[in-house]
Parts: C-alpha cells; sequence; structure tokens
C-alpha cells in the first residue's frame, strides 16, 4: 500500500470524543470522507480488548485499502496483522519494532525536537509525527508547542531526507490550511495532518474528513499572491502605485479596526480621508457578520485588556475562513509577560496577511533576542539597517506573508523582495497614532488590491508618509498640533487626486 500520510486519523476511545459512538462506525465514515491512513491509539484498554477493536478496525481499513498502524503496541500490531505501528519517544525502540515487525511494515516515530526526528531518519523511519503543533486538550502531557514556525524550522534542518511528515496536536478546518502552508519552508513541507478530536470527535465524521480532504487540496485564499515578473525591480513597483491608489478609492474598502483607545479617533479619520470605510470593532463575535463585506481587520494591541485576545482570536479566524486579509500591530510586544503571551497566542491563531511593527516589536514576534521594551515607544535601535532589512525579510519568509518594519526608514519586505522607503518627516514621532493608524491603511489597500500584497502595503506607506510631507512644508504647520489636521488634508488631497487619475502626487517622490 502507497504511503499517502495527507489525511492521517488517530483514533481516540476517551468517552468524551467518542461520545458513546461505535469506533469502527465513525472510522468507516472518516474513510469515507476521505481519510488516508488510521492509526489505532487506545492508551488504557487491556490487551484483549485492544486486539478485539485492533482486529475489528483492520476489516474496516482492509475494505478500503488503507493502512493500519498501532499507537505503541507491537504486540498488538503483530497479533491482528497490522500494516505497522507508530512509536513515541518513550515506547518501544525502532530497532527492536524493526526487528519484532515483518518485512515491510511501516513504523512511524513521534519528534517533538530537530534531534528526535533526526534519530528517527538515520533508524529508517517511514515518517515522522511532529508535535505539538498547538495545545490540545485531547493530550495535555505533550512536550512543548512547536507552533508553524517551530515546524517549519524542524523541516528545515530535515530537508535533505525525503522521510513522510505529519503535524499533530490542535489542528482543525480552521487552521489546517494555514498548518500546511506557513509550516513550509523552501525546501520540504509537511505531508500531512494527524487529527485526532476534529474527526472522531465531530457530529458527523465523513462531513468533518471530506472538509478536510478538501480544505488540504485547495489553495487557501491568502495564499492568493501574484508576483509580477520585474517584481524586484522597485521602479515597476512604483509604476503601479498610483493606479493601486485610484483602485483603493474606487473600491472604497471596509476596514474593521480593533484598535486602541488612545488613538482611535485619529485612525478613523485617517481612514475616512484616505477614502475608505473605517468601523471601530473590538467585540470579536461581530466579525462573523463584518467579515463578510470583504474588507480587511487590523488588530492593534495597543491596550490590551483580559478580554482582548479572545475577542481578537474570534475576528480573526471568522477573517481567516473567509480569506479576507488581517493585519497585526503587536504594540508594545515586548513591554510585559502579558502582552509577549498575546504575541506567542495570537500567532499561533491565525493567519496574518500583514505583521506591522517598530524594532522591538517586530524582533518579539520573531521571537529571539528579544528585549524588554520600555513602554510602547519604539525606543533606541540596537539593530543596523542591514540587519533591520533581514529580519524583515526572514519574518516575512518565516511565515510566508509580508512584514513592515517601520522607522526612520521603513522596511518593507514579502520574504523575497525587501524595500527601504525613506519618506515620512519627524512630526510623524510627535504624535500618537501615525504608527497605528499604517496597519489601518494597510487594510485598506490590502483589501483593495490582493494580487500582490507587497505592492498594496507600499502603496499605502507611499500615499502616507507623502501626504505627511506635504503637510509638513505648508507654511502654517509650526509643530505637531498643527502638523495633524494639515496631514488629514494632505491624505484627502491625495485621495482625490487619485481618484481623477492624477499621478503627479508620486511623480520624483519615492
Ligand atoms: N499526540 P487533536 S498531540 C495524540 O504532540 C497526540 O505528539 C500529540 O489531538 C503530540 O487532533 C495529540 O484532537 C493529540 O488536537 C492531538
Ligand atoms: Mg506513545
Amino acid at each position: 500500500m502507497p504511503l499517502d500520510l495527507s489525511l492521517y486519523l488517530v483514533t481516540d476511545s476517551t468517552p468524551a470524543i467518542l461520545k458513546g459512538r461505535d469506533l469502527c462506525t465513525v472510522v468507516e465514515e472518516a474513510i469515507k470522507g476521505g481519510v488516508t491512513i488510521v492509526q489505532y491509539r487506545d492508551k488504557t484498554s487491556d490487551t484483549g480488548d485492544l486486539i478485539a477493536t485492533a482486529s475489528k478496525l483492520h476489516q474496516v481499513t482492509q475494505k478500503y485499502g488503507i493502512p493500519l498502524l498501532i499507537n505503541d503496541r507491537v504486540d498488538v500490531a503483530l497479533a491482528i496483522g497490522a500494516e505497522g505501528v507508530h512509536l513515541g519517544q518513550d515506547d518501544m525502540v525502532f530497532d527492536a519494532a524493526k526487528k519484532l515487525l515483518p518485512k515491510g511494515a511501516i513504523i512511524g516515530i513521534s519528534t517533538s525536537t530537530v534531534q528526535e526526528a533526526q534519530k528517527a531518519i538515520a533508524d529508517g523511519a517511514d515518517y515522522i509525527g511532529i508535535g505539538t503543533m498547538f495545545a490540545t486538550s485531547t493530550k495535555t502531557n505533550t512536550k512543548s508547542i512547536l507552533g508553524t514556525a517551530g515546524t517549519q524550522a524542524l523541516l528545515k534542518a530535515i530537508s535533505d531526507s525525503p522521510v513522510g511528515t505529519v503535524a499533530i496536536g490542535g489542528i482543525n478546518h480552521s487552521n489546517v490550511q494555514r498548518v500546511l502552508y506557513q509550516s513550509r519552508c523552501d525546501a520540504k513541507g509537511l505531508d500531512g495532518v494527524a487529527i485526532v478530536s476534529a474527526i472522531v470527535g465531530a457530529e458527523d465524521p465523513q462531513t468533518s474528513a471530506e472538509k478536510f480532504t478538501h480544505l488540504i487540496k485547495s489553495t487557501p485564499t491568502f495564499a492568493l499572491t501574484c508576483q509580477t515578473s520585474r517584481a524586484d525591480e522597485v521602479d515597476a513597483l512604483l509604476r503601479d502605485v498610483p493606479a493601486i491608489v485610484r483602485k483603493m478609492t474606487e473600491v472604497h474598502p471596509l476596514v474593521h479596526n480593533m484598535i486602541n483607545f488612545v488613538v482611535a479617533n485619529f485612525v478613523a479619520n485617517v481612514a475616512l480621508s484616505i477614502g475608505a470605510s473605517p468601523i471601530m470593532a473590538p467585540y470579536g463575535d461581530e466579525a462573523q457578520d463584518l467579515c463578510k463585506f470583504d474588507g480587511a481587520l487590523l488588530i492593534n494591541m495597543g491596550t490590551l485588556t483580559s478580554e482582548s485576545v479572545s475577542n481578537y482570536q474570534k475576528a480573526l479566524q471568522a477573517y481567516n475562513a473567509r480569506g479576507n486579509p488581517v493585519i497585526y500591530d503587536p504594540v508594545g510586544a515586548a513591554a510585559t509577560e502579558i502582552r509577549r503571551n498575546a504575541v506567542s497566542t495570537l500567532m499561533a491563531g491565525g493567519y496574518f496577511d500583514l505583521i506591522k511593527g517598530n524594532e522591538g516589536e517586530i524582533r518579539q514576534v520573531w521571537g529571539s533576542g528579544a528585549v524588554q521594551q520600555r513602554g510602547v515607544d519604539s525606543g533606541p535601535s540596537t539593530l543596523d539597517e542591514q540587519q533591520k532589512a533581514r529580519l524583515t525579510r526572514d519574518l516575512a519568509r518565516r511565515e510566508h506573508n509580508v512584514v513592515l518594519l517601520t522607522g526612520a526608514t521603513d522596511y518593507l519586505s514579502d520574504g523575497e523582495r525587501v524595500i527601504a522607503v525613506e519618506n515620512g518627516h519627524p512630526y510623524l514621532g510627535r504624535v500618537t497614532g501615525t504608527g497605528c493608524a499604517i496597519g489601518s491603511v494597510s487594510g485598506c489597500f490590502l483589501a483593495a488590491h490582493r494580487s500582490d500584497k507587497l505592492l498594496a502595503v507600499l502603496s499605502g506607506l507611499l500615499m502616507f508618509e507623502i501626504a505627511a510631507e506635504n503637510a509638513a512644508s505648508k507654511d502654517y504647520v509650526r509643530g505637531p498640533g498643527s502638523f495633524v489636521p494639515a496631514f488629514l488634508d494632505e491624505l484627502y488631497a491625495i485621495q482625490t487626486a487619485a481618484a481623477k487619475g492624477d499621478e503627479s502626487w508620486l511623480a520624483g517622490r519615492a
């Protein structure tokens, strides 16, 4: 039998998940829905019961021509003639199992570190299970939560091996496409996902498996980005900017802001000035309806409260499910333990089309060498220009999205292209909310122009920063106070010009 790991079902006989149903019936339904391989996992039953159930399961899997593996128990696999076993790190060692099992039996190994994965490959494992992807109530004694970034790092370390790979832990319909998409590194991706509760515990296991099968086979909406062949030429990109600004004003996108209370009014005014339609809606359940307008969601955690994170997660999942853009502004990401945890939770909780932040925030999201931030201000820089460009590119590459690192020079990358933007004015740093407004503006452009996310964000950023330059140059602007109304006027002026097809606002300016 060929080893197809794409939809890997792991069984569970605990009443909370099985809910009194017959395991064999559940497994048969799941196979009808597209499950490609089954692992019988039962940590509590007596050996006699294990063998009886495994034997019945084997009749089912044989009927559909897919392999049955037994978790941990090589003896049970032998007794019923299963196609193989799945072994955890504390189970029988690989060589002993290999010796006992017939030639050609499948042996899979659970791994949660690069070392364990390399060892399993050296031993000759047919595939490795990689986990734990996300925290799950199905198995609470897991070793470490890898997330997509950790999984990607592991895949990268073993990318020269053809070994099969399957991720496990907390994978469900809402995150499966992201798991496959974001875990991938250039040289190696996951061959499949292993699911317990989202199929075995589902109301209708067949429908659930069908939905997984469909999601696994189709390209996620957030991944649709076509890059033009001349994409790395900044001049060519700039030529497209005026038309994209015009398109944004025509689309008049809704931008759903989950924003901090300090800057809400200013951010709403900026969105109105550029010709978009802002709504300030911190209540997560509203996203179910709001995402249907096909606008963008901005999650800005500037004034985090005890309820924020669960509200963000609900909205994030609603927009992800619909394939509409989400922007993450991890304000003050490194400032407190609570915020650092919020970053981890949100990064594990959904896909962000754009992550935007200052150096400290982007470093915290990246996860290494994070430094304690003082308050939410940008603070002194510790990275040189080269390092900032590289950090921006590396994070975008890891997350398969776009990253904007803001500062005197802004760095923008989609993982391939890196663009440094020098526009703007020091007054922007003297007024609260300007950075937050860039998140909202980016959302408007990502909603209006979906084929090239980097170009969309670049267009909004240039409109924003050139408007700031124009405002600061007015003779009646004497400082941050008079700058604000002038800035809104200049955003509006560019919007009006762009709507008429006038491109002179950009000429020679970027
Ligand atoms: N092993 P669910 S997590 C069986 O991390 C198992 O090795 C894990 O269940 C590991 O799909 C897990 O319901 C349970 O989240 C996964
Ligand atoms: Mg085990």
